[in-house]
Parts: C-alpha cells; structure tokens; sequence
C-alpha cells in the first residue's frame, strides 16, 4: 500500500495493468511519467478518488504484482517450430460451405474446399468449435464433447476433414471451450440433479450473485430453482462457468483432450483460456473498473491466482504427450502477462491471442469511430520490441468475434482494395504468426443490417438491450450495426451465384456484396486482393528472414510511415507502409534493390495513399 504509481509501473505487471486503464480510458502513458502522479502511494488512492476504487481492487492490483516469476530472465525466441512458420487461417464452420442445402455451412463443405485453402498456401487450420451443442452461442456452449454438431455432419466427416488435411500438408487445430459448457451437458444436468453426486461440485454455485456481468449482458448469475442456488456464467446464461478448483472437472477435461489428440488433431485454440481460475470466495468486482472496460469482475478472474498451475498442468498431461500446439484466447492480458503465459520455459501456452490492438485508446468494439493505423503501428512496435524477442507473436486482425478490419478503417471507396493489401503486407512480414480469417483474403467487409431482426448473435441481442435502455433504439442499433460479431459471420463470398455459392438453400444470415466480391473473380485475377495474399504468403516461405530474421522498426515518431526491416544472416528486407489515405512524402530515399511485391504497380516518390511495399535490399 506504500508502493507509489512509479513503483508499480516499474513492476512489469503492474505496467500492464496501468497501461491497460490509460488504454482504455484514452489517456496518455506520459502521464505516469508526472512527478506528483507518479508520486501517489497505492494507500491513499481509495481517498483521493472519494472511496470509488476500493480496498478490493487495491487488492487484486497487488496480488496480480506479487507474481513471483516477473524478474527472470527470458530466454531469445529463436528455436524452430513449424507453428512459427506456418500461415493458419480460421475457418468459421457455419459460415464457411454449405453441402447439403440447408443453409448452414458443414464440414463436408468444407472438406471440398481445402483445394482452396492449397492453392492459397495455408498451412494450418483453425476449426471454430464443431462440437454438439444446442448452438446458444453457436458452438461455444457444448453439450458434448466428444460428439459434432448435426448440423456439421458426423464424425465419419471429421475423420475425413482430418485425412484430407494432413493428406495435403496441413494442419488442424480444434477450438478447445473449457471455460464454461452448455447448461445441456450431462454434467450440469447432473449437478442440478443431484447436488450432493459427483457432478454436484463441477460448476460454480452461490447462494447469493456478486456483481459480475455477463459478456452478453446482465448478472453473470442465473438463478436455478432446483438447486435454489446461483449459477455463475460468464457468457450467455446457457453456457455454464466450470468449476477448475475440481480436481475431477480438470480430469475430465485433460481426457477428453487426449481423445482428440489420439485421433491426430495437431492442436488447440483455447477459448477464453485466461478466465478459468476463479478467485476464493468470488468476491465483487469494482465498480470503476467496470464501467471502465464495460464488465463488472474482470480484475478478479483475467488472471486468475491459479491459472499459471492450471495451463502447466493440462499441458503436461494432454498436450505434451503429443507435441501438440496451443495458441490461448486471452482477452485483457498485456504484454509482461503475456509472456508469463507463452514463453518456453514456463511450459505452458505455445501462443496467445492479445487484443489490444482491435481498437483505438478510448474506444470499444461497439463505438462508431474511423480506426487509425497509427495505433496499431504503436501497438505492434512495442510487441515488436518487448515481446517478440523472447516469444512468438500472434498476428492478425479479424476472427469471429470482431467487425471486418477494413470497415473498421476505412470501409467505402476504391481505396478499400490497396487497404486490403496494406494490411495482407502487415500481417505477413511482421514477425510472428499470421491468423487470417475467412473472406479476409478477398476483402470481404461489414454488412449493412438494416434492422434487429437480420442479426443472430446473442451478444448482439444482450448489448441491444443494454444500450437501448441508456441510449434509446436507434443509438443502440447504430452501435450493434459498428460493433456486431455478425458483421464476421456472414456466409464466404465464393461467386456471383446466388448467395454467393454458400448454399443453394436459404442462408441462416444474410450474405453480403458477392457482385463485387468473391473468390472466384479474384482468383482469376493476378491483380486482386487474394492473388496478392497468395503471392505474399509464397514471399514468406522463400525467405525465412520474414519468419526469423530480427526486426526493426525505423522512423518509429513519423506519423502514417511505418517502416521496417527483417534480416537474417544472408538477406535484408525493407518493408515500407503508408498508414493513412493520403499520398505522403517518404521519409529518406527511394530504397535500392527490387521490389518483390507491393500494392501499386511502379515505385513513386510519394507514398500513395496506403501503400505498402516489401524491398530486399541485399541479397548474400
Ligand atoms: O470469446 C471471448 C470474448 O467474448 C472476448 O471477445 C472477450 O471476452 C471480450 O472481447 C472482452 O473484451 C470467446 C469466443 O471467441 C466467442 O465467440 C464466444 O462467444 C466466447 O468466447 C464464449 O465462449
Ligand atoms: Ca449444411
């Protein structure tokens, strides 16, 4: 409590928290570096901001600095993995191919488009989940693990889609939710049934809600007549928070792993990794925080006191026995947290998926505002400079659960196809491993719901109703418009057929501008976004400086130029990039050597608006 704010942003931890509030409130870090704030002891900030942050989270802010393991040594990100060199691309099963006409993407659909994802040069692939499920939250809330979804096909199918892939070089990575189940599962049924059987203790039960909110809106709790107890979920109030105190539930858990494992699966994606340690006696969350970041508990639980112990553990007894790789959904954790979850010695991520840069400082997901590159340009050199050199980055800026980037930036016009290929040169040349989502290649964009009824997405219900009290009906629905999860979902734009080529039946969402976009024309067209992607991603496998070279990142205080180089022993990469959408001057000479791709067709003086070039500038 004597510790001051400079102390604390000198702990690594503690930077990342303190950075995370200024983040999110749209402030400047320099602010820490003023004498009488950085002065402030931890001790007096409850009075000073009149009782608003409380005992509580003083709290958790020390517990979270007392990691023990923050001062060692991390050792240089430099041994070989194929997870480091592979390009994955997410694969969003009921949007992606529909092979029976029912309007739901399946894996026989997608089973016949893995010539595609070849010709494309993917190497991996992450499924979204596949499993059984009553599709509350489509496919996150599972009702059994190890059974798939009718409407996804069988499991002669996925024995299939796994041969298929692995017959062409390439590798699956299943979706892993064990954060939470479906309240379908026998296991929760079970634990409603009999309290006092062997399922009784598998959830998280209280006789009285705290007030944590749910991601979806509302109380995190749901009130369950039969047990005349609270249920905790963090998600949808049919996807049900696991109780990993239980030695059993982790049990069950890293069994069930195994049972994919055997089968060949080559690895995880692991659903909201970072929230299943749970601290004792779930205490409330702080108010402050919580209209902070928009959810009430998060401090309590993003990092929770057992979480290290649990990832290390199911990674020795599920993941290691078969060399499988895992990449950690991990909302809210920065840069140092990070690292304590990925690097190598500490045995227990692969990789992690950090979010930071999908918005602007001060702005969420459902604002409506123009993102500025200039932000991801500061974002990703930090992450260049702290990060990568000790673990492996994830790169990418588009999943499921997020509007489509190029809308986000700067959606109408001719510009947005020299923008889709300004983010494609980003993403692959940057160090780390690039996650493309499905219809990123060919510039897909956000839809244009013209009213509630045309969304599907429970969050998108949940947050309309939030807003719509505070804000009223049209406020509300204009920011579901800019923020919804839907807005990724729509069906992969294949054709000009109807629909797109998705289905030949009536789609479960309304497909969007399949004139102007789709696979097909683009693949036909050496100049389009997708042959560019596929240029740019054949680019990266012939010079492995892209893959392990060092970066580093030059005129780091020029606004919109975002320069840097990639070199290992035997070659030099310069890559070049105009971040905003007018022409600017650049910075120093036209680089030597030869451009081996770029967005325009000649080399200019200026940049052109969002121009991005890759140079090798010597070659050994
Ligand atoms: O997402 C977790 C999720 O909702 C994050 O977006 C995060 O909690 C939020 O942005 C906080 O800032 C995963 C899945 O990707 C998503 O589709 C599921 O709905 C969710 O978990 C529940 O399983
Ligand atoms: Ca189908």
């Amino acid at each position: 409590m004597n510790s001051t704010l400079r102390d604390i942003y000198r702990n690594p931890i503690g930077r990342d928290i303190l950075r995370k509030i200024l983040l999110q409130s749209g402030r400047n870090e320099k602010l820490i570096e003023n004498r009488i704030i950085g002065s402030i002891r931890l001790g007096w900030i409850r009075r000073l901001s009149f009782g608003r942050v409380d005992r509580g989270l003083l709290e958790s802010v020390i517990s979270l600095l007392n990691n023990e393991d923050t001062v060692q040594e991390y050792k240089a990100n430099n041994t070989r993995a194929w997870w480091k060199e592979a390009v994955f691309y997410q694969v969003y099963p009921r949007s992606f191919m529909d092979s029976n006409g029912d309007g739901v993407g399946d894996l026989r659909g997608l089973i016949g488009r893995l010539g595609y994802l070849s010709e494309l040069g993917i190497d991996a692939v992450w499924l979204s989940p596949v499993y059984d499920s009553p599709n509350d939250d489509n496919g996150y809330d599972i009702r059994d693990y190890r059974k798939i979804m009718s409407e996804f096909g069988i499991m002669e199918d996925f024995d299939e889609l796994l041969s298929e892939l692995h017959r062409r070089g390439m590798r699956l990575l299943m979706d892993l939710v064990v954060n939470h189940t479906s309240d379908e599962h026998e296991w929760f049924r079970e634990a409603v049934r009999d309290p006092e059987g062997n399922y009784g203790d598998y959830y998280i039960f209280r006789d009285r809600p705290n007030n944590w909110t749910s991601y979806f809106g509302g109380s995190a709790w749901r009130y369950i007549e039969e047990r005349k107890e609270y249920a905790l979920h963090l998600f949808s109030e049919k996807q049900i928070d696991l109780n990993w105190e239980n030695v059993s539930v982790r049990e069950d858990i890293s069994d069930m792993v195994r049972w994919w494992l055997k089968k060949g699966v080559d690895g995880f994606r692991l659903d909201v990794i970072n929230y299943i340690s749970k601290p004792k006696g779930l205490p409330d969350g702080s108010e402050i925080i919580g209209k902070l970041m928009g959810y009430t508990g998060v401090e309590k639980y993003f990092f929770g006191p057992k979480l290290n112990d649990y990832l290390r553990e199911l990674r020795r007894d599920a993941f290691e026995p078969y060399g499988a790789f895992t990449v950690g959904e991990t909302p809210g954790v920065g840069i140092e947290m990070m690292k304590l979850l990925t690097a190598e010695r500490r045995k227990e991520l692969d990789m992690a998926f950090s979010f930071d840069h999908l918005e602007n400082p001060g702005h969420s997901r459902f604002d409506e505002y123009r993102y500025d590159l200039n932000c991801y340009k500061s974002f990703i050199t930090e992450y260049m400079e702290k990060y990568s050199p000790y673990c492996q980055m994830s790169l990418f800026y588009e999943n499921h659960d997020n509007p489509r980037m190029i809308s986000k930036v700067d959606g109408d016009g001719k510009l947005r196809w020299i923008l889709g290929k300004l983010l494609a040169v980003m993403q692959l040349t940057l160090k780390g491993t690039p996650f493309i989502f499905q219809g990123q290649e060919i510039g897909m964009v956000n839809k244009g719901f013209r009213s509630m009824e045309e969304f599907r997405d429970v969050e998108s219900f949940g947050k309309f109703e939030e807003f719509r009290k505070v804000q009223g009906e049209e406020k509300a629905f204009r920011r579901i418009l800019a923020g919804s999860r839907d807005n990724a979902r729509i069906p992969m734009q294949w054709s000009k057929e109807p629909n797109g080529g998705f289905t030949e039946g009536i789609p479960w969402i309304g497909t969007g501008d399949i004139e102007v976009c789709n696979a097909e024309d683009q693949m036909g067209d050496k100049d389009s976004l997708w042959s560019f992607y596929r240029d740019l991603i054949s680019i990266r496998k012939d010079h492995p400086a892209l893959v392990y070279g060092d970066i580093e990142v030059t005129n780091k205080d020029k606004k919109d130029i975002f320069t840097y180089f990639r070199k290992d022993d035997s070659e030099t990469l310069f890559i070049e990039c105009n971040l905003s959408r007018e022409a600017i001057r650049r910075v120093g000479p036209v680089p030597s050597g030869r451009r081996l791709a770029s967005n325009y067709d000649e080399s200019n003086e200026d940049l052109r608006p969002y121009e991005a070039s890759v140079w090798i500038t010597r070659e050994e």
